[in-house]
């Protein structure tokens, strides 16, 4: 589906306003830091679009920014959120796969509006998104218990969750949308009430640990490619949080009784096995949380940088 698969746009989001904690904006420059895009280049031969300038979109961040709906900082998150629609589209526009590091996964709203819509315009077709996270990002703002953005993008980016006001996400037209058929979720273990409802009323396809626990990941893999069939271009989207806080502690929201590392390596593997891959996502990486120990946040960001050198093929011999 891309016109140069050598060609890799890049945009470092360093954006936490879809949630509370601070840190997370620091993400894109300890990947970077520790090599991740000169690996990317040296090692798997990608030429590299976009600059390794982290963005903090400050400019597009309001003085005064009360709750909508419930939501927190509603505009700032509107307003950065856009932004990288338009930066991501640009890059699938012209053909190159997108890597996005973020950043909360509010910025998914972003990444996913700006291929979904490059997709539909250059294929004429629909984009299907694999979800990789503990938590299942699903809350409309009514349902959210917190007002977190980050809790929501997926609402928002399958047209669950609708607003009007272009300053709060009205710009999200329907070229942006994606189908919540062609969602697929992996590695669930921490899903709100009002979210297990919307799941179960929309028959969302939705590996939890559990089914990784009975299937294995090699099955659920295949369950879950086969769900969004060959011949479908893929956006994974992959939060941290959905590996198991042993390999990933430097995170907003830890749960336990995650992904061990080498599963999380071997989803992108399959993601990039499928040739169908245009876009891919790291978020919630916080390398300023790091509980019991000081390695935690090296830790964080070498696993980090492991799943996207896989999703980028680092394993094809
Ligand atoms: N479900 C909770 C909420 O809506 C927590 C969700 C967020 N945490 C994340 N996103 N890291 O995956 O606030
Ligand atoms: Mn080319
Ligand atoms: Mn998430
Ligand atoms: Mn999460």
């Amino acid at each position: 589906f891309l016109s140069h698969p050598e060609e890799l746009g890049v945009v470092a989001v360093g954006f936490s306003g879809g949630q509370c904690k601070p840190g997370v904006d620091a993400a894109p420059s300890a990947l970077i830091a520790s090599g991740l895009l000169t690996q990317l280049r040296d090692e798997l031969g990608y030429t590299l679009h976009g600059d390794e300038t982290v963005h903090l979109y400050r400019d597009l961040v309001p003085a005064h920014d009360p709750p909508h709906r419930g939501m927190k900082n509603p505009r700032a998150v509107s307003a950065v959120t856009r932004r990288i629609a338009d930066q991501v589209h640009a890059h699938a526009a012209a053909g190159r796969l997108v890597l996005t590091l973020g950043g909360d996964h509010s910025i998914a709203i972003g990444t996913v509006a700006g291929t979904t819509r490059a997709v539909r315009e250059r294929l004429g077709r629909e984009m299907a998104l694999i979800w990789v996270d503990a938590h299942a990002d699903i809350n409309t703002p009514e349902t959210s218990g917190s007002g977190n953005v980050h809790g929501m993008p997926v609402a928002f980016l399958t047209g669950l969750a609708k607003e009007e006001r272009e300053d709060v996400f009205g710009w999200l037209g329907k070229e942006s949308l994606v189908s919540l058929r062609k969602v697929v979720y992996i590695g669930l273990r921490d899903v709100d009430a009002g979210e297990k409802r919307i799941l179960r009323e929309n028959g969302v396809k939705a590996f939890s640990m559990f089914d990784i626990d009975r299937h294995g990941i090699g099955r659920v893999m295949e369950m879950a490619l086969a769900h969004i069939g060959s011949d479908t271009p893929i956006h994974l989207s992959f939060d941290v949080d959905a590996l198991d806080p042993m390999w990933a502690p430097s995170t907003g929201t830890p749960v336990r009784g995650g992904l061990t590392l080498r599963e999380g390596d071997y989803i992108c593997e399959c993601v990039h096995e499928t040739g169908s891959l245009v876009a891919i996502d790291l978020v919630e990486v916080n390398p300023t949380l790091a509980p019991a120990n000081d390695t935690g946040a090296h830790e964080t960001v070498r696993a980090g940088c492991s799943l996207v050198r896989c999703a980028l093929g680092e394993s094809l011999l």
